[in-house]
């Protein structure tokens, strides 16, 4: 007998509704749900695949704990004993940012992931802290940090709205969309060009995003900086800056003026290949444009300049008059934000510590990640290296530069726990892991992505199989593993929701504008509904929210239990502008050049001069993939999804280079073969290749990737080139040698 359960998708950023099949306990098909409020029937192919991925065997049923070297299957009870007794000694020992924690991608796409990584932090006292923001979009954050004072204020482009869209470094025909959540990116891009507005790419590489647009610009990799600072020149010089309704909330807007002055667009011309004329109407279009709106992604933010290049995203955006308003680029209200009345804030401050050996500043109160294996494996007078390592969601081994270097590093550790569905190249290393159940089996609701929505709405699906006997859900994984790395091991775990309801609610009562000012905690802590901690949390977040009923202040407020009336969703309008409310500045206006920014500008500046010669490697994503998780999947490998290096006819010809024939790559931390893909695809000077593969490391249970394991791209860098700003990654626009391999008869 099948039946249908509805689910949201945790596959990307795009959280589309699924309507899933179920046999049994076993999912069998995914199509879309056409009654989502937000996703309206949308389903891309991985979506479809679902099931394959939900059901590999590959994932591990039980938790596994390392005995004499070996990873043996163990009951849950020995295994958190086992984290108990690894990690309290390090603590005790060596103090406790001598335990790392690494948080992963998939950490925004659980329910558990959401809840409990940042009562592990404060618990623990740790500021050994690496996620993959800093491979992806610290660059963001900080320059959001900077300009609102809040690092998760970043503004999203009004799509369903605007008249006129720049692209910058992203391709969400392949990727649906990041830090821009919307469900059928791809429909929603079809529609602003069926309504007559414009779309403008700028990408290295002619990507399915790009063939869709109404101008392309193969841009240098790296220079997107000086290209939108160039742009913000000529609204400066020809008169077309209008800051609109948001003028009285921004200031510095003649200090930026001053800032650009030497990036006109006949200097930056040569740096980024794109011609000072079409720079020039690029600025005039924006300008022109009754709405528009600027957006950068990866390409934009993975690079030298990424936080100077995401903070004139949004300075064109100011500039222009679109911050804040319908078609422009707005901040969403998700319905767990917290509220807070306008006015000065505490604003945001970087490098309030710094890394222990390269004395990298902390951003966001993260470690680059690109630190972490000399984090662990390199002793300085400043303190103990990291001896302990806590990895919840995260293959940093292939997701991070120089994973040869982590290897060893990880290896050499005193303890390791991972939690994570399969045995890879990074957990291979645990002494513990444990597995969190199928998304299948786990609930959903999006508190992070909701805050980058392009529509306000909000949706929740509980599990749509029961829990396997045997498995032990996220949310108890991480509360487990909260109580036992802190010296509460043993305790229910039912404390940890406890302890944070009692905190939030201590908090809100006390605060004037709470729609519970002077009520008692205890009696409100007794209204949640929910079956588990984490849903009576997200009923606490939804009460207190600015959708919220306040705990009867608005009778016809949302509840956790109004929600569960609308298993498609409930749909809260499109985003509204948001200003000054959502500002935290210390001024409580926009600073628009921060002062970090104006002190990085005069590098940008030096860049103009700069123009090394030699190829440049970038990356790409493939429609069917997810980083470096997804790779195991039959369903999701094979046709275009592969690991190959995407080169230029004319550099493949002057180079001697085949198409199919094995080429070898070669940057500053390794080298690596993958086969040539000759194709205009990828402009002249530039190479690609895609990142999450590798899987070719002893000791894994990847049974299917291991058949085609692919190259890992990351071992090209030796983890020393950062954005400064915000510790990212360098990962595109990386200079690489490239040779035909030489096989001799
Ligand atoms: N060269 C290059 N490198 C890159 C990038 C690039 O563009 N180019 N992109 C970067 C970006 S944007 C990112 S976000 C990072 C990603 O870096 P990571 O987060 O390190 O890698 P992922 O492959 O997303 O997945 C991390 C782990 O989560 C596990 N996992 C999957 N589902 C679950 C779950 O439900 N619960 C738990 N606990 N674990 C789960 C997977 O098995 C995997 O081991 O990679 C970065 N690396
Ligand atoms: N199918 C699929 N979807 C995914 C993922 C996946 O792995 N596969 N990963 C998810 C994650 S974690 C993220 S963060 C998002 C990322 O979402 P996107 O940012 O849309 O993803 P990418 O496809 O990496 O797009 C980056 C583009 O930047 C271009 N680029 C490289 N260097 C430069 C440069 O210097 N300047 C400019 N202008 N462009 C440049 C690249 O050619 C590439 O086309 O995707 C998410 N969705
Ligand atoms: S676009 Fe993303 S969220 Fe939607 S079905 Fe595909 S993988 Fe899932
Ligand atoms: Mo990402």
């Amino acid at each position: 007998m099948s039946r249908t359960a509805l689910r949201i998708c945790p596959l990307c950023e795009a959280t589309c509704g699924l309507t899933l099949t179920v046999e049994g306990n076993e999912v069998t098909g995914a199509r879309g749900d056409r009654e989502d409020v937000f996703s309206k029937g949308f389903i891309c192919p991985k979506g479809a695949s679902f099931g394959a991925v939900d059901g590999d065997p590959d994932r591990l049923r039980t938790p596994l704990v390392r005995r004499d070297g070996e990873l043996r299957e163990a009951t849950w009870a020995e295994a958190f004993d086992a984290v108990a007794a690894g990690i309290r000694p390090v603590v005790e020992r060596n103090g406790p940012h001598s335990v790392g924690v690494v948080l992963g991608n998939p950490n925004v796409h659980t329910v558990a992931g959401a809840l409990y990584p940042a009562v592990l932090l404060a618990r623990l006292g740790t500021r050994s802290l690496f996620t993959a923001s800093t491979v992806d979009q610290m660059p963001k954050h900080v320059s959001s940090g900077l300009l609102y004072g809040d690092a998760l204020a970043i503004p999203v482009p009004d799509l369903d709205r605007t008249d006129h869209l720049l692209l910058i470094g992203a391709n969400p025909l392949e990727s649906n969309g990041s830090l821009c959540t919307a469900p059928d990116f791809p429909g929603r891009l079809k529609a602003l060009k069926a309504r007559g507005g414009t779309l403008t790419v700028i990408d290295p590489r002619r990507t399915r995003t790009a063939k869709l647009a109404d101008r392309h610009l193969e841009i240098r990799p790296g220079t997107d900086a000086l290209l939108l600072a160039a742009m913000t020149y000529v609204l400066f010089e020809e008169d077309l800056v209008d800051l609109g309704e948001s003028a009285p909330h921004v200031e510095g807007v003649s200090e930026v003026r001053e800032a650009v002055r030497e990036f006109t667009p006949e200097a930056v011309a040569p740096a980024c290949d794109v011609e000072a004329g079409v720079i020039r109407t690029l600025a005039r279009e924006l300008a022109a444009a009754p709405t528009a709106s600027v957006y950068g992604r990866i390409g934009s933010c993975t690079v030298p300049f990424g936080t100077l290049g995401s903070w004139l995203v949004d300075v064109l955006n100011i500039l222009t008059g679109n911050l804040d308003r319908p078609g422009g680029a707005l901040f969403p209200l998700a319905a767990t934000d917290r509220t807070r009345p306008a006015g000065p804030g505490r604003g945001f401050r970087l490098g309030r510590w710094h890394s222990r050996v390269s004395r990298y500043p902390e951003a966001k109160g993260e470690l680059p990640l690109s630190a972490l294996a000399e984090e662990i494996d390199t002793a300085t007078e400043e303190g103990e290296p990291i001896r302990a390592l806590i990895a919840v969601a995260a293959n940093p081994v292939l997701s991070a530069p120089d994973g040869d270097r982590l290897d060893k590093a990880l290896g050499a550790l005193d303890f390791m726990v991972s939690v994570d569905p399969y045995l890879n190249e990074t957990s291979r290393h645990a002494d513990v892991v444990l597995p969190p159940p199928p998304p299948s089996q786990s609930p959903h609701h999006d508190f992070a992505l909701n805050a980058l929505a392009v529509r306000n709405q909000v949706r929740y699906s509980p599990p749509a199989v029961p829990l396997e006997p045997g498995r032990m859900a996220e949310s108890e994984i991480l509360s487990r593993l909260v109580l036992a790395a802190t010296g509460m091991h043993g305790a229910d775990p039912s404390a940890v929701d406890d302890l944070v309801i009692g905190q939030t609610l201590g908090k809100a009562v006390e605060e004037a504008h709470s729609p519970v000012h002077g009520r008692d905690p205890r009696e409100l802590a007794a209204q949640l509904t929910g079956e588990s901690g984490p849903e009576r949390r997200l009923d606490l977040m939804l009460r207190l929210g600015p959708y919220g009923d306040g705990f009867g202040a608005d009778p016809d407020g949302l509840t956790f239990a109004r929600l569960l009336e609308h298993p498609h969703g409930i749909d809260l309008g499109p985003l509204r502008p948001r200003l000054p409310q959502a500002l935290r500045t210390r001024s409580g206006r926009i600073e628009l050049l921060p002062r970090p920014i104006a002190d990085d500008l005069p590098r940008l500046g030096a860049a103009l001069r700069e123009r090394p010669d030699g190829l440049l490697l970038v990356g790409r994503r493939h429609l069917r993939s997810n980083n470096s998780w997804m790779h195991n999947v039959p369903a999701l490998t094979g046709g275009t999804n592969r690991c190959t290096l995407h080169i230029h006819p004319e550099d493949a010809e002057r180079l001697g280079v085949r198409d199919g024939a094995p080429v070898r790559v070669k940057g500053a931390g390794g080298e690596v073969t993958a086969p040539a893909e000759v194709t205009e695809g990828v402009r002249r000077g530039v190479v690609s290749l895609p990142h999450g593969w590798g899987h070719d490391r002893p000791g894994t249970r990847l049974s299917h990737a291991a058949t085609n394991p692919g190259v890992n791209v990351n071992q090209l860098l030796d983890g020393s080139l950062l954005d400064p700003l915000s510790g990212n990654a360098v990962l595109n626009g990386v200079p690489v040698e490239v040779a035909a391999l030489v096989t001799t008869p």
